[in-house]
Order: C-alpha cells, then structure tokens, then sequence
C-alpha cells in the first residue's frame, strides 16, 4: 500500500521551534526535588563537520536522554569541545590560518549541524576546553599536581625529525619516518614533564573490581595497568678492573640457575661507563642508533631478534657463580622493570630465539616434556633446589641471591608535555638557576601567546613553537624578574578531558573549578557513553584526576564514572573503516535532508545493541525502511481497525508494549526497544485503540522519533511538548503472563507460558509436570533450585 510521505523538514523546523522556545533541556543544578541522572558522552573534537560516527555518539545517547526525562529524572545532558589539538596546528601550518579561528569556525559549523539532529542537549553548559576561562582551571589543577609532588620533570626520549628540527607526536611517525618531510625519525632525550600516574597504579586497579562495567572493559584497563608481581636480583657485571651492579626484573627466580646470559636495554644508563672498556663501541652505538628509529610496539613484535655483545664485558650469575656473557638487545625495554633482563633460553621464547641465532647456551632447569616448556615441574641443574618443585621454591631461590619482591607495572608514569603550539600552556617558569615555579594563581589564566612561529624548526633545536614567543618572554620577565625563563611545552589534551565532567557543573565560575556543593550532588557521571579506543587512555587519565583530586579534597568521589558504555563503529557502506581517502565517507546532511532526521537516527538505533561494541556497515536501504516505518507511523490514526476485523484494545495491552520498549531502551539495547515500537504499530492498525493508549503509543515513540513524535502530540489534541510528558509506570501494571525457561543442570530443557505471579513453588510445580524435564531429571531428587522470576528456574540434581 502506497503511504503519503509527510515533510519531515516542516515538521523538524516546527518542533526544534518549539523546543528553543521552550528551553525545554536547560536543567537546574540546583532542583533537588527530582532525582539526579548525569548523563554524559565524550565531548568531541571540533573537526568541522559531523559525520555518521558523531550521529551515532550523539543522537543514539539522546535516545536515552529523552527517555529519562519522560521517567521523571533530572537529567543533566551536556555538551562541549575538547578544542585544542593537533589538527588546528596542521592546518596553519600548511594553509597559514589561525589555529583559533580554524577551531571557532569548525565549533560553528558543528553547533548548527547538531541542531539538525535535534538532540537534547543542555547547551547553556557548553565548555570549551581552548577557552581561557576553561584552561585557566586546567592550569590550576596542574599547580595542585605539582605542589603534591604528582606532577615532576625527568629526562624521556621523543621521537626527533633531524630535517625538521621538530619533535613529532606517535602519529606523526610512519614506519619510522617523519609523516611531513619522510626523513628518519631519531630518539632525542629531553626534560618533560609527567603525571606521577604510577602511584595511583594499584588503587586503580582495586577500585575497578565494584564498577558496574563490561568486564571486557574492565580487563582491557588491567592489562594496560599491567601488574606483574617478581623479583629484582642483582647481577655483578664487571668490565677492566670495575664492578657494577646491574638490577634484572624477572617473574621466574625458579629459572635463574638457567640463566646463560645477560641483555641489556640500548638505552640502558650503565651502558655508557660499560662501552671504554669494550672493544666493539662503535659497534653498540651504531645499534643504539638504529634502535632509535623503532618504536617500542616494533620492538616488542614477535620479529627476528637482534642484539650486540659488548666484548670485554662479563657478568655473574649469582646461583651459578659463572660468568656469563653481556648483550645490547631491543627486546629489552629500557622502561620496563629495569632495563635489564637474565636471559634464559630453555624457558623463554624470545630468549631462546635470540640464544639460537647467537649460538648462546641453552640450559634446561625446570623438567618438562619439551624444551621451552612453559609449564612447572621439577627442578633439575639448580643445585641444592634440584628436585624440588620450581613454583614451590621461586622465592626459596630469590632469597638465597638476595632477590627483593616487587610489584612491576607496565603502566608508565603520563608524559604531559607536547612541544606544540595550540594546547594549554603549561604554567610554571624558571628562575636563574632554572628551577621550576609553578605560575601563583593570581596570573592565571596563563595565556597563550599568540606572537607564535609555527614553523617547524623555527623555535631551533628541541624547542616548542612557545619560545619564538617575545611576548612570552617579557611577561615572564616583567612578572618574575630579569634571567626568568618561562615553560614552552603545551599539556597533552588528554589532560584537558580529565576533569571536563566537572566544569560541567560549574561552567561559568570565576572562582573555582568546580562546585563542590553541586558535585556533591551530582557526581559521579551516572552513565558515560563514549568509544572503545578510550577505554584505556582516556577513561584511565579521567580516573586517575578524580583519585588525585579527591586526595586533595577537591572531588567528592573517587571514582568519576559509574556506569560506561563503549559504542560499536559504523563503517562505511562496504565493510570498511570509513575514510575520505576511500571514499566512503557517509555525509549525513545529505541523508538527513532525504528521510529526515528522525529516519537516520532510528536507522542508526537499530542497527544494532548500542551498549556492545560491534562493526555496522552503513546501509541507505536501511534508513528509507525507518523513513517507512514513520510514514506508517504518521498515516496511522486512532479509532477502530479499517478492515473491522477486531473490536479488542490491543491484543497484549499497551503495558506489555511500554514495559519492554522502556526496559529494553534503559538497557541500551535500542534496537530491541524499536522492534517492540514497530510490533506494537501493527497492533495498533489491527484493533481498537483508545485516544488513552494512541497517546501513549506517541510518548514511547518520543525518545525515538523526537520530531515526529511532538508532531503527533500536537495533533492528537496533546498539551505543551510530548518530551515533557510522564511516560505511565509500566512496571507496575500487570502484564498477564511470561515465558518461564527451564533448566536441568544450567541447560534449556523446555519453556512454559505461566501467570506473572507465579511463585518458586508453582514454577517447580509446573516444570516437573513437563516430560521433557522429567526425562532430565531422571528421578534424581533436586540439590538446588535457582528461580529468577519472570525468566528462569534452574534445578540442579
Ligand atoms: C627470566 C625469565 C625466565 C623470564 C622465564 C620469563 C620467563 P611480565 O610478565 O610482562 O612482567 N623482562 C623483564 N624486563 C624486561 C624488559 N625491560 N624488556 C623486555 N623483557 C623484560 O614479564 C616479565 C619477564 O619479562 C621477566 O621475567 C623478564 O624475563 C622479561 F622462563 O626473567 B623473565
């Protein structure tokens, strides 16, 4: 049957009209008459244009926002940038604009197309991370690090372009050349600042065993914490007359009597007095060098090892008591543990290859069926421990060479110095004798200078674009007195997006950054929706501010998100990862002005749970079906079926429908929600429907089809905006009966269609009385039954 298409963009201007002029998403901080619901999703980067990814952040988490409201919640919503970044930068140095303006206009740009979405978003909240009124809270918060010891300079290698003379992000190096000129990319060292992260490594870990997240979340930050419990040994190392000790960290004392020799990072610091006394020096610098274009992934990689032996250089081994040889070897981080590492072939895969292509002795010390054999046994060639059992006496054989226990991370301390331009300046200065101060709050913000050369190299060797800066340098020495130098690094972005959350609720305060009456009420973020590639950096970062800051009493909690959710990826129409140089970049203007904004985000909901990551191609087919299914929407009126075949108010009731549409959208299973919204149209068209249960239909269409939903309001003789209605208590109306599955021993044996007030006893009344179940219990008497109501019974026999 064909159906009149309605004109979305009529319908979509009215109710965006409508809802500005209601200022119907401002809340109010302060109403503590309703309950709380911070609802918040990761702010994005104002790149210019929106594309399907943010439609899909932003419009799917409004769904949500929606359905909040119409529950009765104070919902706070919010909306900002995270503005600074390395995009602004590029695009003045290869088209010489200014990086603000580049970011302002994009800012621009990115609000109007979002009113198009028609998302609830309380804007009036807005902050923008580049904003001195934002930064200058950011600076602030950094001061407090550095004051309690968790902000600290050290030396840390940088990824260099020689031709450039340019520090490069990770990003800006492909396949260890320079991405702009292609030359290749060097190791520098250079003293940067960093987060003392490290020190929060173990309560990071703890406190995410309560956090109601996937576990698939909370395992990938474990693993990027990374704890490893061992043992620091120290082996004698000695080289023309001279002895030092240089510390291993291993996991595997027990292996220590197989150890057969030594490797050492390139970067390692006792290389340096070790290399006189070699007669290879030249050797072992040529690789350091090399060493200096990999990254630490490439070097990690399960490729050919390689390695020097430093010649003249012997160790010891503390069990044995042989001198074994010494080698430089990249498999070795210099950032891990201690640098250094006992290697022992028979047990260890990367050693053993590296021992095969050395001709390095090979010497099994835990009995196994094979070499190489991971497993435990017992001892053999370990001296007085032969014969015992290797996990048994790991820490017997630490203590006999003096083995301390110790906890390693893999986490490292967060390197927050970036040598660009547009990021927040880091506010500290240097006297004379070039100690750092941090800049005292009544000259903060610390701003910008704008008197900047961006070009690469323009600042000279290892210097930020800040110190072309003459203005800098005169405030600095105006403020703080002659021969004071100011800091030219920026702080990493991710700094600016740890605290966001709470700027939110205090977006406009000159005094503090953040109110700690306000926070008190609303932290922490109920649900946090954002993408899977932050699950470690940025959610970690965000989680290690609030610790920081609610030691220093400046956060009521300790953790700042409870519940988060990752979102799956929309690819492009074939399969792939969408992106401009394929070509399949989705422009949702176009689409929306085709089926309309409602259409795309019904299509985008239903592609699939929105609270598991997953892979969804776009399909144009799919949104003209949504656009089809509100058509339908839209033709249908209230009253008696057209056919008169049914006189019944739907079949299942309109509780049934709201109970499972509501649950299921709570759940972030969006998808589920819309099927039950199209089965309950076609219930509906079939039967009888009061102007009651029409109405309802339409507040559960709201948070759905926002649009055409106020439409319909208006025309069904509705008050005011549907999106301030009420939806009814689903929950306690009574819906008539539910599928009970049954189990016998944890697996599915049958499913019984039973009355909703059914208790234990009837559930179990009834399964015994199903053959199938019968069958499965063969008479055993049940050991334990497990009934959730309304879904499961579990007999276990
Ligand atoms: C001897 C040994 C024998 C080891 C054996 C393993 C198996 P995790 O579990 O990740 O903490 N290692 C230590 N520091 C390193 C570094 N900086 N770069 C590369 N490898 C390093 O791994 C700890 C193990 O990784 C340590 O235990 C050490 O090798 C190696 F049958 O020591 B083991």
């Amino acid at each position: 049957m064909a159906r009149e298409s309605f004109d979305h963009r009529a319908i979509e201007k009215a109710a965006q009209e409508k809802w500005e002029a209601l200022d119907l998403y401002r809340v109010d901080l302060t109403d503590e008459t309703k309950e709380k619901y911070y609802l918040l999703f990761e702010f994005p980067y104002p790149s210019g244009d929106l594309h399907i990814g943010h439609w899909y952040a932003f419009a799917l988490t409004d769904i949500y926002a929606r359905k909040l409201r119409m529950s009765g919640k104070n919902v706070l919503f919010p909306m900002g940038f995270d503005a600074f970044g390395l995009p602004a930068e590029n695009a003045a140095i290869k088209r010489g604009v200014d990086p603000k303006e580049w970011t302002y206009q994009n800012m621009e740009t990115m609000r109007t197309q979002m009113k198009t979405m028609g998302a609830s978003m309380d804007w009036s909240k807005e902050v923008i991370t580049c904003e001195p009124s934002y930064y200058q809270w950011t600076q602030w918060l950094f001061s407090k690090l550095f004051e309690h010891g968790l902000a600290e300079r050290k030396m840390a290698p940088v990824k260099w372009c020689p031709k450039d003379q340019t520090v490069l992000a990770n990003e800006q190096v492909v396949d260890g050349h320079c991405e702009r000129c292609g030359s290749p990319v060097e190791d520098k060292s250079l003293t940067q600042w960093f987060f003392k992260i490290t020190s929060y490594a173990e309560r990071l870990l703890t406190d995410l065993d309560p956090l109601p997240w996937r576990e698939e979340i909370k395992e990938a930050q474990r693993a990027w914490i990374g704890e490893s419990e061992g043992a620091r040994i120290t082996f004698a190392v000695s080289a023309g007359g001279e002895t030092i000790d240089v510390p291993v960290f291993t996991t595997r004392p027990d292996t220590i009597f197989g150890a057969t020799y030594l490797v050492l990072a390139p970067e390692h610091a006792v290389l340096a007095r070790f290399l006189e006394h070699t007669t290879n020096g030249e050797e072992v610098r040529a690789y350091q060098r090399a060493t200096g274009t990999k990254t630490e992934r490439e070097r990690s990689e399960n490729k050919e090892k390689t390695g020097v032996m430093l010649l003249g250089i012997t160790a010891t081994n503390p069990a044995t008591g042989e001198a074994i040889p010494v080698y430089v070897a990249d498999y070795v981080l210099s950032t891990y543990g201690t640098g250094a590492v006992m290697a022992v072939p028979a047990h260890d895969e990367r050693d053993y290859a590296f021992a095969q292509k050395y001709h390095l002795p090979v010497v099994q010390v835990v009995e196994g069926e094979a070499e190489l054999s991971t497993g435990d046994g017992p001892l053999t060639a370990s001296g007085l421990f032969t014969g015992r059992n290797n996990r048994e006496a790991l820490w017997d054989i630490a203590d006999s060479v003096g083995g301390e226990r110790v906890k390693n991370y893999r986490l490292r301390d967060w390197l927050v110095s970036r040598q660009r331009y547009w990021g927040c300046p880091i506010p500290v200065v240097y006297d004379p004798e070039g100690v750092a101060h941090a800049v005292p709050a009544e000259h903060l913000p610390w701003l910008l200078p704008t008197d900047v050369d961006l070009t690469p190299g323009a600042a000279g060797a290892g210097k930020s674009p800040l110190a072309t800066s003459k203005e800098l340098h005169e405030r600095v020495e105006k403020l703080f007195g002659a021969g004071w130098t100011p800091e030219y690094d920026t702080l990493d972005v991710f700094v600016d997006s740890s605290w966001y959350f709470m700027r939110y609720l205090a977006h406009t305060d000159e005094h503090a950054f953040t109110d700690q009456a306000v926070a008190a009420q609303w932290m922490p973020v109920d649900r946090y929706s954002g993408g899977s590639e932050h699950t470690t950096m940025h959610l970690l970062y965000a989680r290690f501010f609030t610790k920081a800051l609610h030691d220093l009493a400046l956060s009521p909690v300790s953790e700042p998100f409870n519940e988060r959710f990752n979102r799956g990826i929309i690819l492009g129409p074939d399969g792939q990862k969408m992106s401009k140089s394929k070509g399949n970049v989705i422009n949702p203007d176009e689409v929306v002005a085709k089926f309309g904004s409602d259409a795309v985000r019904m299509y985008l909901a239903f592609l699939g749970p929105y609270n598991e990551p997953g892979h969804y191609p776009w399909n144009l087919d799919g949104a003209q079906a949504m656009r089809k299914f509100l058509d339908r929407v839209h033709a249908y009126q209230p009253g008696a079926p057209a056919g008169g075949k049914s006189t019944k108010a739907t079949e299942k009731g309109i509780d049934y429908w709201g109970m499972r549409i509501t649950r299921d959208t709570d759940a972030f299973k969006f998808n589920t929600a819309i099927a039950f919204l199209m089965q309950l149209l076609t219930e509906l068209e079939d039967n009888t429907t009061t102007p009651e249960t029409y109405q309802t239909f339409i507040q559960l269409l709201a948070p759905f089809a926002p649009h055409l939903a106020e439409h319909l309001w208006a025309r069904a003789g509705g008050e005011g905006s549907v999106h301030h209605t009420q939806l009814p208590n689903f929950k306690k109306a009574s819906v008539q009966a539910f599928t009970l599955t049954i189990q016998v021993n944890g697996k599915k044996r049958a499913t019984l269609i039973l009355p909703t007030a059914t208790d234990e006893a009837g559930a179990l009344a009834a399964a015994r009385a199903e053959p199938k179940v019968v069958q499965a219990l063969a008479g055993a008497t049940p050991k334990k039954v497990i009934y959730i109501q309304g879904r499961t019974l579990n007999i276990v026999v």
